[in-house]
């Protein structure tokens, strides 16, 4: 008998592939919905820091695309967290077991666990980069606990804030930084 999950999650990669538009390199690689075929799955996959540079995985509600345009990402936006390859690219795993854990298992106020919509790993060449995406992006309260959920699991020191973007935002971005729209 196994353990069903609240919600049915889909594991997505992105592979960097220059020839590919970048709608077609995201791969649906496998959905779950019990706490069994998570560990199948994730016991089974290559680990986010080995990633080649360039590549995601992205774990979201099945359903919902891990793009900006998904009906369910549309108004919304995205928690994120830089790790620096040159410090501590180590914990890259770690972290994004228990940003998945905390999502998967759906354990906090029903607000926040509706909010979300699913959470990216990214390999860049000089970070990794790990973020929760939510669905109302314009709803400062629920953002902002949604926010403070993430930063305890991840034990973020209180003097290191982590920043929010609209996805309407991120996507017309010229720079690479664009003001963040909340911190915590
Ligand atoms: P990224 O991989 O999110 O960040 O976006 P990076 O700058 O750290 O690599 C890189 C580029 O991928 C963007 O500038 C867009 O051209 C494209 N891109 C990323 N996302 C998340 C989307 C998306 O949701 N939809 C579309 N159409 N393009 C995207």
């Amino acid at each position: 008998l196994k353990h069903p999950l609240n919600s049915r999650w889909c594991l997505w990669y992105f592979i960097n592939d220059k020839n590919l538009a970048w709608e077609d390199s995201q791969i649906k690689v496998a959905s779950y919905g019990t706490v069994e075929d998570f560990w199948a799955l994730f016991n089974h996959i290559e680990s986010a820091s080995k990633l080649r540079v360039g590549c995601d995985y992205s774990l979201f509600k099945q359903g919902i695309k891990p793009m900006w345009e998904d009906s369910a990402n549309i108004n919304g936006g995205r928690w994120s967290i830089s790790v620096p390859k040159n410090q501590r690219f180590t914990e890259l795993d770690d972290l994004w077991m228990e940003m998945i854990m905390m999502m998967v298992g759906e354990n906090e106020e029903e607000c926040v666990n509706q909010d979300i919509c699913g959470a990216v790993v990214a390999v860049r060449p000089r970070n990794g980069r790990l973020a929760l995406w939510t669905a109302n992006g314009r709803n400062a309260e629920l953002a902002l606990k949604v926010g403070c959920c993430l930063k305890n699991t991840l034990s973020i020191p209180p003097n290191h804030s982590i920043e929010f973007n609209l996805h309407s935002d991120t996507s017309v971005k010229r720079s690479s930084t664009v003001r963040a729209l909340y911190t915590v």
